[in-house]
């Protein structure tokens, strides 16, 4: 059900040891998993890692889930219609959302209760 919502969640782990790889993630009206998405919509990175955010289709945006960023990360947002750089600064868990589509459907309680079970 996840990866049906507008929505993105990566990873960070720690013990990078590599040269920092770099992912792209498109911002779509319509992909393989629905409607509004990102694809990939789940990534594992490591620290230092660049995620480029594609604006494949216009309308869609980059803004980092309260709650759902480690504790020294800053909030984030795109300006719409934007691709977006994000290098990843710290190992942990990161949840980004479309800002216009984040609250259609059911995913607001889904992402509730993710977010209770990591408090
Ligand atoms: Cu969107």
């Amino acid at each position: 059900m996840l990866n049906r919502l507008p929505v993105l969640i990566f990873f960070v782990l720690i013990g990078s040891l590599g040269i920092a790889e770099t992912f792209e993630v498109k911002m779509l009206n319509r992909g393989v998993s629905g409607t509004m998405v990102f694809e990939p919509s789940f990534l594992k990175v490591n620290v230092g890692d660049i995620i480029k955010f594609k604006s494949t289709d216009k309308g869609h945006n980059v803004e980092s889930i309260k709650g759902m960023l480690p504790k020294k990360v800053k909030k984030f947002k795109s300006k719409i219609s934007d691709d977006f750089v994000f290098t990843v600064p710290e190992q942990g868990l990161y949840g980004i959302k479309c800002t216009p589509h984040y609250r259609m459907g059911q995913c607001y309680s889904v992402f509730r209760q993710t977010a209770l079970s990591h408090t």
